[in-house]
């Protein structure tokens, strides 16, 4: 029989963006400046071929109260606030940012971006020279594809602030969409793939209806997004649906589907995914490994960051 263990291990080939946590890793060695300004340089670099949608006004009511008192302080004291949020000090902005679910964590770096680049809020000062450690790592990270890109900047800011309960603690997050009306859902093709699961869990996801899309998963079911421990039990599944895969464009492609021991079914499927932050201008390489009991219940689902786009031909094991 299946345990979450032996799970994790369905298709061991698949090759996940490792440049990803390693980039992380070693971005976390360097001094707050230098991960500020490295920030800075590589969003400038990326904002010439890609852009970000500007967060609406839910999303950025939560961090609006903060984002005025930064507005309202001098250069120093911003300068300080942004450090204290890149070293994770324990300070009052610190501990409210840590509450703030992904969205509004990098709602709330956006206005910053935008408000350096109109000289409201203190820029990288002019000349800063990155030390030798922090210029090797943004040529690493102008080196990767757009997808890893991304996922590595929204590592950056995830991490920031001063988080007392570890991760464990409620988000504050903005307020969950209404799901797609039915006749505005489309359908998926996945070539080699029947199985309807699959496509309902595609086709939910898409269309944001996390209540029915939960339905799908056994009560003790996981799910593992990227780089990350799986998430256990529906109750925590669905949180995590409301709090972080609003908006999301599944673009499966193709999949490979077996039997596999105690009357279990093993389907990898590889394509694509849209976040709503760049739209179609950033298509993520990913790979859903599912895991599912006889009656067709999600066990277990991974999504990888796949290394290459070689990796969206790789099927079978
Ligand atoms: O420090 O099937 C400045 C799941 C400089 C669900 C800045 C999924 C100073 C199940 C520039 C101002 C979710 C797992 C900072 C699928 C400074 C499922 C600002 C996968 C910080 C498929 C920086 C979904 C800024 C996936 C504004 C893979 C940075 C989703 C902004 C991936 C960065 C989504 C942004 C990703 C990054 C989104 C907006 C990777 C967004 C990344």
């Amino acid at each position: 029989m299946f345990t979450l263990d032996k799970a994790t291990k369905i298709f061991p080939e698949t090759l996940s963006a490792d440049a990803v946590p390693a980039l992380t890793a070693r971005y976390r060695l360097l001094s707050a400046e230098d991960q500020l300004a490295l920030i800075w340089y590589a969003y400038l670099e990326m904002g010439k071929t890609i852009t970000i949608a500007a967060p609406g006004a839910a999303r950025m009511q939560f961090a609006e109260p903060v984002l005025n008192r930064i507005k309202a302080m001098d250069f120093t004291e911003q300068s300080q606030v942004m450090c204290d949020l890149a070293n994770s000090a324990d300070t009052e902005i610190g501990r409210t940012y840590a509450n703030w679910s992904v969205n509004i964590k990098l709602g709330f770096w956006y206005q910053l971006g935008v408000w350096m680049d109109e000289g409201i809020v203190a820029p990288i000062p002019e000349g800063y020279q990155l030390s030798a450690n922090a210029a090797s790592v943004l040529a690493s990270l102008r080196g990767l594809e757009g997808g890893q890109q991304i996922t590595v900047l929204r590592n950056f800011v995830v991490d920031m602030g001063f988080d007392p309960t570890k991760g464990e603690g409620q988000k504050v997050m903005e307020p969950v969409v209404v799901p797609t009306p039915e006749e505005q859902r489309k359908k998926v093709f996945i070539e080699g793939v029947l199985n309807p699961t699959v496509f309902s869990y595609m086709e939910l996801l898409n269309a944001n209806d996390f209540d029915n899309l939960i339905q799908l998963f056994l009560p003790d079911g996981a799910l593992q997004p990227p780089f990350k421990q799986p998430i256990v039990g529906s109750e925590a599944i669905l949180r995590f649906f409301r709090e972080e895969c609003q908006n999301l464009s599944l673009l499966p492609e193709r999949g490979y589907s077996e039997p596999t021991d105690g009357g279990f079914t093993q389907i990898k499927v590889t394509g694509k995914v849209q976040t709503p932050w760049f739209g179609a201008n950033v298509g993520m390489n990913v790979a859903w490994r599912f895991l599912l009991d006889p009656d067709n219940k999600i066990y277990f689902v991974a999504i990888d960051l796949l290394a290459s786009p070689a990796e969206l031909l790789k099927l079978g094991k």
